[in-house]
């Protein structure tokens, strides 16, 4: 029995870099949920009969979420939709999913990295036919609704189980419990040469992965151990928990400590990785050296041609802004296009789309490539065995003999987080006013050759997007790159992401914060960080 429920709108619901994301009391607010994806609804159109993905990382407020969705899709009119058992479909798994089943779009539950719990954080994004996040022009309509919804519909029924796999009919629709791995995992087996890897593993290789109790457990339970071969316990961690064993599933230098530490020991194993909470970040640690991500895009595009989904090359790479210039030097060598993209994995689906770009990159541990229109942790995590199954090199090897051909970006990014919102739009205000009198000014020896706000403009449908994060680009290629992230949940978060090339190899064994000492300096003279935030030092430093 369909209702149609009236309701107040909320003025919050504004998606940011990626879908909804809010404290789980916020979304726990009466009707909050159900305005929010019955604007999604209102925004689209042409879905009636049609399929609907549904599933989420398993954190707090999952299962709620997902018989709510349900109901709703029901009510307003899908013809079937498709949810992972137990709530469970990683996002990248859930891009294909929809794109296998020529779905309308999908549902996905999720606040990424941030922290799970009845306390912590939640998120709902939507994604189109493609299997890609909503564009921005769907986000604004689906926000612009949420400001004048009053009413949503709804269907009187129970809970539809979870937990087993089947199909089972809701009102006029059909609901398809299915297994979450199972299709993700062959993908992966068309992409990648399971039998090369399979071998090295035999032989002998050595590898840890950290799924942080998040949704890649079981992906990687059975991609790895099962298909692969690999030991027993490869995955660590590896049972979606609500709260995360109370970790933040963020797959970087803090908050996967340990692997970094196994990994920098004497007894470390050959290969290091970890996934975010919902599975599409990726981290990646060789014996002895951490992978930054924009190395990691680089190396990964110079070396795809040796995994079968590949060999025959690429059509061209997109990276985001702020991610260092590494990639663009591979794309000049193999003589393809290079993309440069605001940050957001949304920026990528029309260059996938359009066949302009294979493999795409941020420098916030995102990898990817055309096989699905989202970012894909264990995607690059097997692309990485694939070429190290074929090179029979270390990864420190891979590494530095990557630098050598095509010079080395050192690469840092500073983030001071849940900093008061008004001092950090202060800051980015203040540094706007005065980028036009910054060019042909030194700091300390550095001279500033260009400074704006970058601008967007899609080569696909010619859509812009301003204001995406400030650039200031010194004489000899260094850089810093000044921005608010879109993903926080507690006031504002600023990024300052810094950068400096140097071609030469006898110079590629710095740390990587004294390398960059100079330009760390600067950027605190030319923002002010301190005098704004209050802070001396950056909360997390990747
Ligand atoms: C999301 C987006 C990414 C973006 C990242 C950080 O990742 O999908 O494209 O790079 O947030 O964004 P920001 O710098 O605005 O915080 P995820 O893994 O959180 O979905």
């Amino acid at each position: 029995m369909i209702s149609i429920i009236d309701t107040t709108p909320y003025t919050d619901q504004k998606p940011g870099t990626s879908g909804l994301r809010k404290k789980v009391p916020v979304f726990q607010q009466e009707n909050y949920v159900e305005n929010f994806i019955q604007s999604i609804f209102d925004s689209v159109a042409g879905y009636r009969g049609e399929t609907l993905v549904i599933g989420g990382d398993g954190r707090y407020f999952n299962r709620e979420t997902i018989q709510t969705a349900i109901r709703m899709a029901a009510a307003n009119g899908f013809g079937r939709v498709l949810v992972g058992q137990g709530g469970i479909l990683s996002t990248p798994a859930a891009s294909h999913l929809i794109r296998k089943n020529r779905a309308f779009g999908g549902i996905i539950l999720s606040a990424s990295h941030n922290p799970g719990g009845p306390d912590e954080d939640f998120g709902i994004k939507y994604n189109v036919g493609n299997g890609g996040p909503a564009p921005e022009k769907i986000t604004e309509a689906i926000y612009a609704r949420s400001r004048e919804i009053d009413r949503y519909a709804t269907i009187d029924a129970p809970d539809i189980d979870l937990d087993k796999i089947g199909t089972s009919q809701l009102g006029e629709m059909t609901v398809e419990v299915v297994d979450p791995v199972a299709d993700y995992a062959d993908l992966m087996e068309k992409l990648f040469d399971f039998d090369a890897i399979r071998d090295m593993f035999a032989g002998g290789f050595r590898m840890v992965f950290d799924a942080m109790h998040a949704v890649t457990g079981p992906y990687a339970v059975e991609i790895l151990e099962n298909r692969l071969g690999a030991q027993p316990r490869t995955a660590r961690n590896s049972v979606p928990l609500e709260d995360f064993g109370g970790h933040h599933p963020d797959p970087n230098l803090v908050h996967a400590r340990d692997l970094y530490e196994l990994m920098m020991s004497e007894n470390a194993p050959d290969f290091g990785a970890a996934s975010d909470g919902d599975g599409d970040r990726n981290l990646i640690i060789g014996k002895g050296i951490f992978v930054t991500p924009s190395d990691s895009l680089a190396i990964l595009a110079a070396n795809a041609h040796l995994a079968p989904g590949y060999s025959g090359g690429l059509k061209g790479i997109a990276r985001s802004m702020p991610t260092s210039a590494a990639a663009d030097r591979v794309a000049e060598k193999l003589g393809i296009g290079i993309y440069e993209t605001p940050t957001g994995w949304k920026f990528f689906g029309n260059l996938l789309d359009a066949g302009h770009a294979t493999i795409c990159g941020e420098e916030s541990a995102g990898t990817g490539s055309d096989h699905v229109r989202e970012k894909d942790g264990l995607w690059a995590v097997l692309l990485w065995l694939n070429i190290l199954a074929v090179r029979r090199e270390s990864v420190l090897d891979i590494v530095t003999t990557h630098w050598a051909t095509f010079g080395r970006n050192y690469y840092s990014r500073h983030d001071y987080e849940a900093v008061e919102t008004d001092s950090a739009n202060t800051l980015m205000d203040e540094l706007r006013a005065k980028l036009s009198t910054l060019p042909g000014t030194s700091i300390d020896g550095l001279t500033i050759e260009s400074a704006d706000d970058f601008s967007y403009q899609d080569p696909v449908d010619g859509s812009v997007s301003a204001n995406q994060g400030i650039r200031i680009g010194f004489v000899g290629g260094s850089r810093i790159v000044f921005r608010l992230s879109g993903t926080g949940t507690s006031g504002g978060t600023i990024r300052v992401y810094i950068e400096r090339y140097e071609p030469d190899a006898s110079k590629h064994d710095v740390e990587t914060q004294k390398a960059l000492a100079d330009l760390i300096a600067a950027a605190e003279k030319i923002a002010g960080i301190r005098k704004h935030t209050g802070r001396s030092t950056p909360s997390v430093i990747t």
